[in-house]
C-alpha cells in the first residue's frame, strides 16, 4: 500500500460505502446473552456479531477506547481480539482507534508503540492542543493514519473551536489549513468534523478541498446525511468516513441499519 489513506480509498470504491461503524461496546447496554459469556468474551463477541453482520457495507470500522478501558483488563482484551479478528477476517476494512491521543513528544512515542504496533490499528484520532511539535510521533508513522480533531460534534464544541484569533480567523478554521498543509507532509492525515452542523462541513470543504473527514455525529446526535453528503464530498466523491455508533449497533437489527445508511449516503454523493 503506497499510502495508508489509499487502504480506506480503495474499500470504499470497492464496496461502494463511506460508511463506518463505531463499535462502542458500551457493556451496560450489551444483551444479556453476551454478558453472560464474562470476561473479554461479552464484549469481543459482540463486536464480532456486529462485524460479521454489517461488514459487507462497511469500509471502516472505529472502536472508541473509552467503552473497552472501563472494563479494565478484560476490556482491554476485547479490543485487542476485535482489532486482531477485524485483521484476520477483513484485513481490506480500515480501522481507527477513537483515542483523542496526544502528550509530550516522548510520551506520544508509548501511545503510538501501543496503537500501531502493539494493536496494529490503521488510524487513531489525535487531539492537536498541544501543537505539531508534540504530535511529531503520530505525524511522522508515514505507515499510520492520524486523524485530527478540528471541529468536533459536541454542543460545547465552539467554546474553544470558535475562538476568533487576532488576524479574525477562526480558531479551528486556522487549525484545519495547518492540518491540510504544514502538519500534512507525509500525506497520512485526516480531521475530524462533526455531522451536527452542515455549515461546519461546508466550511471544512473549502479550506481543505482533497482532505477526508471523519464525520461522527450522525444517528444518535442527530447529524443529517443529506446535508453533509451535498456539501462534504471531495472531487473523487470521496472524502468523508461517515461514523455511526449507537445508531447502529444497538439497533433491532444492525445489518438492516448499515445497509440504510451506506443506501442513503450513496444517494447523496
Ligand atoms: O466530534 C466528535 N464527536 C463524536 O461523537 C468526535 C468523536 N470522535 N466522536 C465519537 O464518535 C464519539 O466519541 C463516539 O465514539 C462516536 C459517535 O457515536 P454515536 O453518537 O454515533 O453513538
Amino acid at each position: 500500500m503506497d499510502n495508508i489513506i489509499e487502504k480506506y480509498n480503495q474499500r470504499a470504491r470497492k464496496i461502494n460505502s463511506l460508511l463506518c461503524v463505531g463499535l462502542d461496546a458500551d457493556y451496560e447496554k450489551l444483551p444479556e446473552k453476551y454478558k453472560k459469556l464474562g470476561g473479554s468474551e461479552a464484549q469481543f463477541q459482540f463486536n464480532k456479531d456486529i462485524i460479521d453482520a454489517t461488514a459487507e457495507y462497511v469500509s471502516a470500522f472505529k472502536p472508541n477506547v473509552a467503552f473497552y478501558e472501563a472494563r479494565g483488563l478484560e476490556g482491554m482484551e476485547a479490543l485487542k481480539k476485535t482489532v486482531d479478528y477485524l485483521k484476520e477476517k477483513y484485513p481490506d476494512i480500515f480501522t481507527i482507534l477513537d483515542a483523542k491521543r496526544a502528550d509530550i513528544g516522548n510520551t506520544n512515542n508509548g501511545y503510538v508503540t501501543s496503537i500501531f504496533d502493539y494493536f496494529g490499528f490503521d488510524a487513531v484520532t489525535v487531539n492537536p492542543y498541544l501543537g505539531k511539535e508534540a504530535i511529531i510521533p503520530f505525524l511522522e508513522r508515514k505507515d499510520r493514519c492520524s486523524i485530527i480533531l478540528a471541529k468536533t460534534s459536541n454542543t460545547g464544541a465552539g467554546e474553544l473551536q470558535d475562538l476568533v484569533l487576532e488576524n479574525k480567523e477562526i480558531l479551528w478554521e486556522n487549525l484545519l489549513k495547518k492540518i491540510n498543509t504544514q502538519w500534512n507532509k507525509n500525506n497520512n492525515l485526516m480531521a475530524v468534523i462533526g455531522g451536527t452542523s452542515k455549515d461546519n462541513v461546508i466550511t471544512a470543504r473549502m479550506i481543505a478541498p482533497e482532505l477526508t473527514f471523519l464525520v461522527p455525529g450522525i444517528g444518535a446526535q442527530g447529524g443529517e446525511v443529506k446535508n453533509i453528503l451535498e456539501k462534504g464530498k471531495n472531487s473523487k466523491g470521496l472524502g468523508l468516513i461517515i461514523n455511526s455508533s449507537r445508531g447502529i449497533i444497538f439497533s433491532q437489527n444492525p445489518k438492516e441499519e448499515a445497509r440504510k445508511l451506506r443506501d442513503e449516503i450513496n444517494k447523496y454523493r
